[in-house]
């Protein structure tokens, strides 16, 4: 063991950056501590501007090389990296689990199999995407995919390496090079990936890994000359900053942003199924980009379904989150506990109802929270709480209940509990929304766009769009004519 190795749940981990394939110590460090217990996990490097820096360069070194890789070798990698999360599987979901505080349940089952998936899915992906041809008076129009560069991708922290390689495994597959830097609050297990491709023979700097508090080390990331392309997931403030910090070199980005959805649930519905839906956005802790917070249901229902609401919620078990029955997991960070608890008591103070919860558990837990009499111009009606807090209000029309749904300034998803086909198809035309879910929540398959609109964000990830993004679309014009074997 040396000072730059952590040991979390039995797991060493570098707390170093990965730069040009080797580990690079800061002489500054910065405390990642655990949403469990609040126990200190490591000291971790706290980059700036020299490291942000230096892995820019690697990246921009390893570049050529790595875009003159075959796409069939490329693709190989990528499925190493794959069979090196599925070997890892358990280490990377305890990992997870001590650091960002979601189910370890989850970790294990759905999260870290669709991480190695992601790999796989782009490497695939990759070699079936094509170049198209036109003609044009006889000439041929050939319009390919190049790779454009450097990436800096920035995640949050409420799925650390599931978003992170939602953006790793396309720039990557695209023949690009990138620069990681994940949140403060739970970097452990990008400090793992970068072993797990090198241990899979991914060439050094094409991977590159950078810790620190986004105010120290973002805008020497997003600011870059040589930076092509920059991808990130987080809040709204920050993309802003990020968007004016691009501006001076006109990089192109892709923002994956938060949200407010609503889950419409209409008088037809299957309220069994409705009320399940509504239970479901307690996941995570409420700390979901995509969560329906928004219950919008129609009036002759809604005694029920809250009845039926209350008495499932109060059923969850919140408590450790390696535990497997274990519901509900801990908030990230006392100072997201304490934004969410300022949220509910300025709408309690406002008039609301705390029907259920409505006040911590402890100081690391908020007791799962549905508030009523909500007005729809209010701070917690029209703001991401990002814990778990739900509104619900009622409506009494489709026309009342599409513009209570689409009365935000966000447009990320919206999720529609209703027994009749056209009105699903009536309401979701209507609907601002990047995934309308009908009847269900949170299925998600990779070959669909995945983003949204307005304040949730520009661009789209997932399929052959995360394809447009990382690479320069180039069109070459080829005339009949000027050949010497003519
Ligand atoms: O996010 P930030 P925070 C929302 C949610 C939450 C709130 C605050 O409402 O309560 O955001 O979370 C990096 N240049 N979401 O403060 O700041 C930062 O280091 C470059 C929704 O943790 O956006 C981290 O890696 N980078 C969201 C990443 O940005 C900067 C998920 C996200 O941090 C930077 C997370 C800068 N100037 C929070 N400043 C979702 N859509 O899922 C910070 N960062």
């Amino acid at each position: 063991m040396t000072d730059h190795l952590t040991t979390v749940a039995g797991v060493a981990v570098d707390t170093r950056h990965w730069i040009g394939g080797r580990r690079v110590a800061s002489t500054d460090t910065f405390t990642d501590v655990s949403p469990i217990d609040g126990s200190t996990l490591g000291e971790i490097s706290r980059g700036t501007g020299t490291e942000a820096a230096q892995a820019v360069a690697a990246a921009k070194a390893a570049f050529p090389a790595w875009a003159a890789t075959s796409r069939a070798e490329r693709a190989r990698i990528l499925h190493a990296i794959a069979d090196g999360v599925e070997k890892r599987l358990e280490d990377l979901a305890v990992v997870e689990t001590h650091d960002n505080g979601a189910l370890l349940r989850s970790h294990r089952r759905g999260v870290m199999p669709r991480v190695a998936h992601n790999f796989r899915f782009f490497a695939d992906r990759l070699l079936t995407l094509d170049h198209e041809d036109f003609e044009t008076r006889g000439h041929t129009n050939r319009v390919g995919w190049d790779p454009a560069g450097p990436c800096v991708l920035i995640t949050p922290w409420n799925a650390p390496l599931m978003l992170a390689t939602w953006k790793v495994a396309p720039a990557l597959a695209a023949g690009n090079t990138v620069v990681l830097k994940p949140a403060e609050w739970s970097p452990l297990t990008a400090s793992l990936l970068a072993d797990i491709a090198a241990a899979a023979g991914l060439p050094a700097g094409v991977l590159n890994v950078v810790q620190g508090y986004g105010a120290e080390i973002g805008d020497a990331l997003t600011s870059h000359p040589d930076v092509r392309r920059i991808s990130f997931t987080g809040s709204v403030p920050t993309a802003k900053r990020i968007a004016a910090s691009a501006a001076a070199n006109l990089t192109p980005l892709s923002l994956e942003l938060g949200g407010k959805s609503p889950l419409l649930v209409f008088a037809d519905a299957d309220l069994d199924l409705a009320v399940d839906l509504a239970v479901e956005q307690y996941d995570n802790a409420g700390q979901v980009c995509l969560a329906a917070t928004r219950l919008l249901v129609e009036e002759p229902i809604a005694e029920e379904f809250t009845r039926r609401f209350v008495e499932k919620a109060s059923g969850l078990r919140q408590g450790d989150p390696r535990d497997e029955a274990t519901d509900i997991g801990p908030t990230i960070h006392p100072r997201q506990l304490e934004k969410i608890d300022g949220f509910v008591r300025r709408a309690i103070a406002a008039g609301a109802r705390a029907v259920v919860g409505g006040h911590r558990e402890g100081d690391r837990y908020y007791a799962p929270t549905l508030l009523t009499e909500v007005a729809q111009d209010s701070e917690i009606v029209q703001e991401e709480v990002f814990g778990p807090v739900l509104t619900l209000q009622t409506f009494t029309t489709e026309e009342e209940a599409v513009r209570l749904a689409d009365d935000t300034r966000f447009g990320l998803a919206a999720t529609l509990a209703t027994g009749d086909r056209e009105r699903a198809e009536r309401v979701t035309a209507r609907l601002v929304a990047g995934t309308v879910w009908v009847n269900c929540f949170f299925v998600r398959d990779l070959r669909a766009p995945f983003g949204g609109s307005r304040h949730s964000g520009v661009g789209r990830e997932g399929g052959t769009w995360s394809f447009d993004f990382y690479c320069d679309l180039k069109n070459t014009v080829t005339a009949p004519k000027g050949w010497k074997d003519h």
